[in-house]
């Protein structure tokens, strides 16, 4: 198996993958994604022209995959809430690459054991905050209502949306920092949300549908309308100048829906430029 390219057998910074995508409610497939990014990492140029810095400069290992329960959620959820814990316990920051969206939760339920503080920012096309989904209460398109509830509401930004129930958007907009996409452009909010978590701990939570589907295809619930890959960059060298960030994940990469495999360049360079923002 590939490894992510340039990454040592210990460093400071863990890129880690996650791989359970048991409640994808379209397609599956993102338990193939950090596989992918992996294989494409290997064509990527260290050197990030944004921080005219090297990956050369910073010390960070690929920590391998999550062990799953494989079919079983909750069981699936304690594990990787467990081991992310021990590997944050050797004071390494944690760039999680899932997996569907429900892995966020275990991870901020992890991060938040060692920064009581956390405040997350949320890019993705949908709101995420149903009170449960097809029945359950644990689901890709609930996670960030269970996050909220775990950390509070307050402590929830999103960005980039443009699509959820009327429910939905009434709830974000009583309760998170809500960014819907046709009021807000990505970087306008982005520096909107800087103000407000400002000398907090920041969690990004990236789901690759915030963007176009021009720009990714290869994910499980495309959602037209999306911001292009020049504003997402621009809002996350915004939030990795200005915050101190510490743990992200990337989340419903599915390759096998792009045989560009632009979907996985664009994961391994986001994971570039976060590698380096994060070990300033
Ligand atoms: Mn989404």
């Amino acid at each position: 198996m590939a490894t992510l390219l340039g990454a040592r057998e210990n460093g400071l910074l863990a890129v880690w993958g996650v791989p359970m995508d048991f409640t994808a409610s379209w397609r599956p497939g993102s338990r193939f994604a950090f596989d992918a990014i992996r294989l494409v990492s290997t064509s990527l140029e260290l050197y990030s022209p944004y921080f005219d810095r090297s990956l050369e400069d910073v010390s960070y290992e690929d920590a391998g995959d999550a062990e799953l329960l494989w079919g079983d959620v909750q069981g699936s959820l304690d594990l990787i809430k467990e081991q992310a814990e021990k590997i944050m316990e050797k004071e390494k920051k944690l760039i999680s690459v899932g997996g569907d969206h429900l892995v966020t939760y275990p991870l901020v339920q992890a991060t938040k054991k060692f920064y009581p503080d956390l405040a997350v920012i949320h890019f993705d096309a949908h709101t995420d905050l149903r009170q449960s989904f097809l029945g359950s209460k644990f689901s890709h398109a609930t996670v960030l209502r269970m996050v909220a509830d775990e950390i509070g509401s307050k402590s929830v930004a999103q960005i980039g949306i443009r699509s959820g129930v009327l429910e939905e958007f009434k709830w974000g907009t009583e309760n998170t920092h809500f960014f819907p996409d046709h009021k807000w452009d990505l970087v306008p909010a982005t520096a909107e949300v800087i103000k407000i978590f400002k000398s907090r701990p920041v969690y990004i939570t990236l789901d690759i549908d915030v963007l176009d589907p021009a720009y990714a295809p290869g994910t499980g619930t495309p959602e037209p309308g999306g911001c292009t890959s020049k504003e997402l960059f621009q809002a996350l060298h915004l939030i990795l100048e200005n915050l101190n960030v510490i743990g992200t994940d990337i989340v419903e990469i599915a390759p096998d829906y792009d045989p560009s495999e632009r979907t996985a360049f664009m994961g391994a360079k986001i994971i570039r430029e976060m590698l380096l923002g994060m070990s300033k």
